[in-house]
């Protein structure tokens, strides 16, 4: 008797155990990121493409806009490299044409973003990244995107305002 009491004690824990926290697996945080699709990749028609890699990489886009960047514009965006030898170089070539400016939303969208891209030098990066496939020379990568989710904030507010942005 007392063994059929203990077996239906067992089975009510069963059912009723508050789960374990320290098995549950932390839910995945569903990001915004700033992407820029580079002069060079707009001059050369690859857009559309582009958005092919970010869309089929589980990213969103809720806000988009063509704009030209003024010196000053790209002068204060790449500010952190501004003692650095390629800084009017790349202010020269951000300038140079016009770029495609948007907001990716996804899980660990910053995180991701950046591994769709790969890495800053198309010759470093991995086959099938957009910089590879896309990218000339580590000036010419194609795409810029956001590297932490504080700066993704700062620099989505450089370029939107919060009615023009499409979450779901
Ligand atoms: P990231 O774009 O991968 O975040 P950063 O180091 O932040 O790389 O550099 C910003 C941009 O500056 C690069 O995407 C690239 O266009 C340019 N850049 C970076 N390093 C060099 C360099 O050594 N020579 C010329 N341009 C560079
Ligand atoms: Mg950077």
């Amino acid at each position: 008797m007392w063994k059929k009491a203990l077996l239906f004690l067992a089975c009510v824990n069963l059912f009723s155990a508050e789960p374990n926290v320290a098995e549950e697996t932390k839910p995945v945080e569903i990001e915004r990121t700033l992407s820029i699709i580079k002069p060079d990749a707009v001059a050369s028609c690859q857009i559309g493409e582009i958005l092919e890699y970010l869309e089929n990489g589980g990213l969103k886009v809720i806000g988009s806009k063509m704009i030209r960047f003024t010196t000053e514009q790209a002068k204060s965006f790449y500010s952190a490299h501004k003692d650095k030898a390629f800084f009017n170089d790349l202010v020269a070539f951000m300038t140079s044409g016009p770029i495609v400016v948007q907001v990716l939303e996804g899980p660990d969208a910053v995180a991701v973003n950046r591994q769709i891209m790969g890495s800053t030098n198309p010759a470093d990066a991995s086959p099938g990244t957009i910089r590879s496939d896309f990218g000339t020379d580590i000036q010419h990568n194609a795409i810029h995107g956001s590297d932490c989710p504080e700066n993704a904030q700062k620099e989505i507010a450089l370029f939107f305002k919060e009615s023009e942005l499409f979450s779901k």
